[in-house]
């Protein structure tokens, strides 16, 4: 049996959509990132840096972390979604590296600073809102010359970064900049697994706005490894990292 431990964000998302993919049977279990769950001594156990996604599997005896780990793991296991070498495996390799190490966590600084008080973070937000333009465009140019990130088959590489290139619209971008993006995000969203996906992760979304709105100062400083007390956020979180 495979366990994945969550909440309602991308990184999370994207190894549900996975598993949906492979038609493999799992078990959902919500993390309470914003009443400091992450910290119990059983998830730090799992995942010393304190985030989730973590999946468990049987058939590995050892918890995985990281995103991306978990998707090289499960494709590897189901000889599916990652080729078994040469060229294309790299390919499809560098754009999920692409987006473990790029889109995520440059997409996901400027959600943190969207949902602060604007007056604090001018340059900061300006400088994440080019980050992620330039990252749109990036995406939008590879996907202007190939069917798929990672080249002419769908892979975990597309797998990893749909949920994060959702946000073109939440981060106040129009489409019309990114077309060949868009074309691709309907594309993916339009799969079967990708619904089921969504529905699946529906169930976190509530949970995490009951943590959210459970949370005291204390938690929100913790959320976001504050050494000095801060404001908390002004607008949900829809993506925390
Ligand atoms: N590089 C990690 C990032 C994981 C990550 O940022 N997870 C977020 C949710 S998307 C999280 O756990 N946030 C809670 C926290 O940082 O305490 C991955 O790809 O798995």
């Amino acid at each position: 049996m495979i366990d994945l431990y969550g909440m309602s964000s991308p990184n999370v998302l994207k190894i549900v959509l996975m598993l949906e993919e492979l038609g493999l049977p799992y078990r959902l279990h919500h993390v309470a990132v914003h009443r400091s769950e992450q910290f119990d001594p059983g998830f730090l156990a799992m995942n010393p840096l304190a985030k989730v996604p973590v999946l468990v599997d049987d058939r590995l005896g050892e918890p995985i972390f990281e995103s991306g780990a978990i998707l090289i793991y499960l494709a590897e296991t189901e000889g599916l979604l990652l080729p078994a070498g040469g060229p294309a495996r790299y390919a499809v390799l560098k754009w999920l590296m692409a987006q473990v190490a790029n889109v995520g966590p440059l997409l996901g600084q400027l959600n943190h600073f969207n949902m602060m008080p604007a007056d604090e973070n001018q340059y900061a937000l300006s400088r994440y809102r080019d980050q992620a333009a330039r990252i749109y465009g990036v995406l939008d140019a590879r996907l202007a010359a190939s069917p798929w990130l990672g080249g002419a088959d769908y892979s975990i590489a597309d797998i990893a970064t749909w949920p994060w290139a959702s946000y073109v619209d939440r981060h106040g971008f129009s489409w019309d900049r990114w077309p060949a993006l868009k074309t691709w995000l309907d594309l993916i969203a339009a799969r079967p697994a990708a619904k089921r996906a969504t529905e699946a992760t529906g169930q976190f979304r509530s949970a995490d706005m009951a943590a959210r709105a459970a949370a005291t100062p204390e938690h929100f400083d913790r959320f976001f490894w504050r050494s000095t007390p801060g404001p908390p956020p002004v607008t949900p979180p829809a993506a925390v990292r």
